[in-house]
């Protein structure tokens, strides 16, 4: 979780998170990444319940697993989706009605800055979405693709990453761009995968194809910006086993149950 770095100036956003959230780490490194230019308020504004299952709808013996949602967060964003980030004006007052959901870190060169974006999507739907295949489809075949699917889109942005710069980050040096921190938050939690669905779901990380990948990894996950932003590996791997075991009800988990990619989802077909 995010440290109290950026917390020394007035807070100009309330930023509405979890901290399992991966689409919310994002957010999370971008605004510890660049700490001396933003300051913010962290709001836990989701997380688990178990409602009751009188009628043993699941079928599984255990009970369904739904969101909670902090109040704060279905006023000022209707989708209900973390991260949320909502300025304050200068009295520190919420602006609710200007919430925003993203955070960027784009470079100022326009062929680079689209070459991210172009990037950050293309990891987005290769690298993040099938994640969730690999965990909630519960037909091996489809996990499988998934994961293969995944481990192609990891070897893609390895081979690019090897021709842009000396390999540190997506463009080079020190500085994160949209597209490391588009991946990043995946790239750290795919170790979930050899403890819920075997070793044959290991990244492998050996491959020659995924070595500028491999060094990518090592270096994005030792800054020191990055390195207070990570959550607990076994208190992660807890709460993802709701996806794994096919307990959880959220807007991704649904999506993707009724087979479409996690970036896909829709609020009114995903709500439960
Ligand atoms: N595509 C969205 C997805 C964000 C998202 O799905 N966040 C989850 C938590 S990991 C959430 O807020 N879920 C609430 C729900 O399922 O109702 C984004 O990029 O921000």
């Amino acid at each position: 979780m995010a440290s109290q770095s950026a917390k020394q100036a007035a807070p100009k956003l309330r930023y509405l998170s979890a901290w399992f959230c991966p689409y919310a780490h994002r957010a999370t490194i971008a605004l510890e990444h660049h700490a001396d230019l933003v300051s913010y308020e962290w709001v836990e504004a989701l997380g688990w319940e178990q409602r009751n299952d009188k009628n043993n709808v699941t079928g599984t013996g255990k009970e369904w697993w739904y969101h909670w949602k902090a109040d704060e967060l279905t006023r000022s964003n209707p989708s209900g989706l973390v991260p949320t980030l909502i300025p304050l004006d200068e009295e520190g007052k919420p602006n609710e009605e200007k919430s925003v959901r993203t955070a960027a870190s784009l470079p100022s060169d326009p062929y680079l800055a689209a070459k991210c974006r172009y990037w950050a999507d293309k990891v987005n739907r290769e690298c993040c979405s099938p994640y969730y295949g690999v965990l909630v489809r519960t037909d091996e075949e489809e996990r499988m693709e998934n994961f293969n699917k995944l481990v192609s889109g990891l070897k893609a942005f390895s081979r690019e990453i090897e021709k842009n710069g000396d390999g540190k980050t997506f463009l080079g040096g020190d500085r994160l761009s949209n597209t490391d921190i588009s991946l990043m938050p995946w790239a750290f939690r795919y170790y979930i995968f050899e403890h819920y669905r075997g070793e044959e779901y290991a990244i492998p990380y050996d491959e020659p194809e995924l070595h500028a990948y491999k060094e990518w990894f090592d270096n994005v996950f030792s800054l020191e910006s990055v390195k207070r932003t990570l959550p607990d590996k076994d208190r992660y791997l807890e709460h993802i086993g709701k996806y794994a075991d096919s307990s959880a009800r959220s807007k991704v988990a649904n999506a993707v149950r009724r087979g479409v990619s996690a970036h896909e989802i829709e609020d009114d077909k995903d709500t439960y």
